[in-house]
């Protein structure tokens, strides 16, 4: 269901922007290359209401999607920000209506828009769970796991992560690195929920491999092809069993809803970042369900900020399938916020303090901060 009550006005005064560099606890590895620290935007809304946080998940490289950090502070800081400062005073709805003239750079809008819902919220003492819908007090927790030296390498971090409780394993995968990681991994462990993910590696060319995956019972299959290949991927998910999941192609409620509409995929991965914002997300998660289509939550490698508002977003009813939901401490020793995502019993708990839920640690920023710019009216 659409936004129950829609959250109060703030004026606002200005933007702080700073990338941050955290490193993570072990180099992630996809079909697109290998991170070992996560360079990422935190934004923080100045308002006569108080501050409010967001993140920009843009990686240093566009490689998972056009959007990359330099490109993501310029247009933030060219174009975005002076947009909202220009409009002063709105309601956290209004910011992508405000940023709509720009096409393109959803990460970078979502991560403004959060801020100012952040904010906005904050000041009414709401939570955002509560705003956005949520049913649930916690949710189960998915992990994502890059690609490992060796399919044996790979039963171990799988073996880890089931010990510690997750309720569900993704695993990345890659031409050549596919059928026999994830045959290692279902040997292994037998009947655990098990999905694969090829972040856009494979063309139709590679459909009768991708059909070898239907033995292992696979939950989904996460983007195989090009994130424009809607028509491909229908075509291709009329050739397997193992249901067709979307993420990179879903970029707003309409790609969704015409993926919908050519078959393209029976499940959704909904990214606030790659969708334009919060707000967007639920619109989509509606959409899909109002169509009987399972939806869960994809990660990004978010910092406590963006964490605690895809627990919040993951406890919507629509949310059927575990999401990339995971503790904090599977990709940072240290977070930015004084209370990090922890797992409790394979789930993450939905915050439900004032706004996004989590106060900032502001050691810690300022520790893991590179860069800082701020905008003011
Ligand atoms: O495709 O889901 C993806 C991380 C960065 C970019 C794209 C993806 C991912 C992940 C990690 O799989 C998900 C997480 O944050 O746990
Ligand atoms: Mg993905």
């Amino acid at each position: 269901m659409p936004i129950a009550s829609p959250a109060a006005s703030v004026a606002l005064e200005g933007f702080e922007l700073r990338v941050l560099h955290l490193p993570l606890v072990s180099p992630f590895t996809t079909s697109f290359g290998t991170e070992t620290v996560r360079e990422v935007i935190v934004v923080r809304a100045l308002t006569d209401g108080g501050d409010g946080w967001g993140e920009i998940v843009t990686g240093a490289s566009p490689l998972y999607s056009s959007e990359y950090t330099q490109g993501a502070w310029d247009v933030a800081l060219r174009f975005l920000v002076p947009a909202l400062l220009e409009r002063g005073t709105m309601a956290p709805e209004a910011v992508a209506e405000v940023l709509a003239p720009f096409v393109g750079h959803r990460m970078v809008k979502a991560g403004l828009e959060l801020a100012v819902l952040d904010a906005a919220l904050r000041s009414e003492g709401r939570a955002l769970g509560e705003y956005l819908g949520s049913m649930r007090d916690r949710v189960p927790s998915g992990v994502s796991i890059g690609i490992q030296r060796d399919p044996a390498a790979l039963v171990d971090a799988v073996d880890g992560y089931l010990a510690e409780g997750y309720a569900r394993i993704k695993i990345k995968i890659k031409p050549g690195r596919d059928i026999a990681d994830t045959a290692a991994v279902r040997e292994a462990f037998g009947t655990i929920a098990l999905q694969v993910d090829a972040n856009s590696a494979y063309t139709l060319a590679d459909a009768d491999t991708l059909a070898e995956l239907d033995r292992f019972d696979l939950l989904l299959i996460e983007q195989p092809l090009q994130e424009d290949d809607l028509v491909d991927h229908a075509t291709l998910a009329r050739r397997l069993r193992t249901p067709v999941c979307l993420d990179e192609s879903i970029v707003s409620a309409k790609a969704a809803a015409d993926a919908l509409a050519l078959g393209s995929a029976s499940i959704i991965n909904i990214k606030a970042g790659r969708v334009g914002g919060y707000l967007e997300a639920v619109a989509i998660h509606d959409l899909c369900r109002d169509a009987g289509i399972p939806v869960w939550c994809g990660g990004m490698l978010e910092t406590g900020i963006g964490r605690a508002a895809n627990a919040a977003l993951s406890a919507l009813p629509g949310f059927t399938l575990p999401g990339d939901v995971s503790a904090s401490n599977r990709f940072y020793t240290r977070d930015i916020v004084t209370e990090p995502a922890i797992l409790e019993d394979g789930h993450v708990r939905v915050p439900t303090g004032h706004g996004i839920g989590v106060e900032i640690d502001p050691v810690a920023l300022d520790d893991f901060t590179v860069a800082r710019e701020t905008l003011t009216r």
